[in-house]
C-alpha cells in the first residue's frame, strides 16, 4: 500500500489546462510514494476532455436568397467547430426558419423548402442552431431576397 501524493498530481492537471486549454489528451505527472520505496516513479496519465466549451460557427457564413431558386436549392453548409475533443455537433433550425428551409443535421447543409416570392417576404431571418449535446450556440441573420 502506498499513499500518492495528490497535491503532485493536481498541480500538473492544472498546468494543463492553463496552458492548453482545452485539447489535452494525455499528460505525465511525477508520483512520489511516502511508504515502501525510495525512489519515485513516473507514470503517464490519460486526461479525458471534459464537453465544457460551446460549439462555434465559422464566422465566414453567408449566402444568397434568389426568387429563381427551386425547392431543394442548396443555399450553404453552415458549419460550426467545437474545441473539445470528439464532439458530436448536431445542427437544427428554429420553429419558423423550418417552415422555409431545411438543414442536414449532421451535415448542416440548408437547403429551401419551397419557391420564395419576393412580393410576399422580401427577406428571411434565418436561424440555426448547433448542439454538442450539454450547449447550443445559434446563428441568425436576415437575408433579403434578390429578384434574379
Ligand atoms: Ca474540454
Ligand atoms: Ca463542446
Amino acid at each position: 500500500m502506498f499513499d500518492i501524493l495528490h497535491s503532485k498530481i493536481c498541480q500538473h492537471l492544472r498546468c494543463l489546462k492553463i496552458a492548453g486549454g482545452i485539447a489535452v489528451c494525455s499528460c505525465t505527472a511525477h508520483i512520489h510514494i511516502t511508504h515502501s520505496c525510495e525512489y519515485p516513479h513516473q507514470v503517464e496519465i490519460s486526461c479525458l476532455d471534459e464537453n465544457d466549451s460551446p460549439p462555434v460557427f465559422k464566422p465566414d457564413i453567408s449566402f444568397v436568397l434568389s426568387e429563381s431558386f427551386l425547392a431543394g436549392h442548396e443555399l450553404a453548409t453552415l458549419t460550426a467547430e467545437d474545441p473539445d475533443l470528439d464532439s458530436v455537433l448536431t445542427y437544427s433550425l428554429d420553429l419558423v426558419t423550418q417552415t422555409f428551409f431545411s438543414i442536414n443535421s449532421s451535415t448542416g447543409l440548408l437547403t429551401l423548402n419551397q419557391p420564395i416570392d419576393r412580393e410576399i417576404y422580401d427577406s428571411y431571418e434565418v436561424v440555426v442552431e448547433v448542439s454538442d449535446d450539454v450547449h447550443t450556440t445559434v446563428w441568425r441573420k436576415t437575408i433579403k431576397v434578390r429578384p434574379y
